[in-house]
């Protein structure tokens, strides 16, 4: 009987419905909420740069350097702290991969940092092996400045406050620094999975 019950759960769980894809606490919205913890700064191109430092010598690509660094599209869901989840969000970027294997490094960490100063401290396991990407596009579009454009960190298995908008590089580092939100009361790491919500969760 247990048997019969598992199994029939279990393939509800694949039939692609929400059930199952959105982690515990959350509620399925289409609308794209904007959340940013100051104004939206507007960068132009000409001055954009993405430094990744930390690593020995500073590595830097200009706008059109970046742009040319192989790229792809992903569809992936999307999770914010504050209850929301997106599914099957479509985006364009460059795999963190790509641009981590600019440098040497051994660092077990890195802080993402922004244009506004936002920061956010991330595992080097949850931004590599095509887990992460600098997005610039957003539904087949360029993305919008409100969003984090002209490019944001996208780390969907994260809770959202992960994914930096208008972020300028990464940082490596041997230890675990709390950025900008988990200064705040957000939890180190962050998975909605095990509801990794704040400080103690
Ligand atoms: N630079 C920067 N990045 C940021 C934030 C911010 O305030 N500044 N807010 C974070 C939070 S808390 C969330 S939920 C998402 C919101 O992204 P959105 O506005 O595109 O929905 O961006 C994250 N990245
Ligand atoms: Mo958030």
């Amino acid at each position: 009987m247990t048997g019969f019950v598992s199994r029939g759960f279990k393939g509800r769980r694949r039939s692609g419905g929400p059930e199952g894809r959105v982690p515990p606490g959350q509620y399925v919205t289409d609308d794209f909420p904007v959340l940013s913890a100051g104004p939206t700064p507007h960068t132009p191109l000409e001055d954009w740069s993405f430094t990744i430092r930390g690593g020995g010598e500073p590595v830097s690509w200009s706008w059109e350097e970046f742009r040319a660094l192989p790229s792809e599209t992903v569809t992936v869901d999307i999770h914010c702290v504050t209850k929301w989840s997106k599914l099957d969000s479509v985006w364009e970027g460059v795999r963190v991969d790509t641009v981590l294997e600019a440098v040497e490094h051994d660092a077990a960490y890195l802080t993402a940092f922004c244009d506004g100063g936002y920061t956010t401290n991330l595992p080097i396991e949850d931004v590599t092996d095509g887990k992460a990407w600098v997005a610039f596009g957003f539904d087949g579009e360029p993305l919008e400045p409100e969003h984090g454009g002209p490019a944001r960190l996208l780390v969907p298995h994260l809770y959202f406050w992960k994914s930096a908008k208008w972020v300028r590089g990464l940082e490596l580092r041997d230890e675990d620094e709390p950025g900008f939100w988990e200064s705040n009361g957000y939890h180190i790491r962050g998975d909605p999975w095990l509801e990794q919500r704040y400080w103690g969760d």
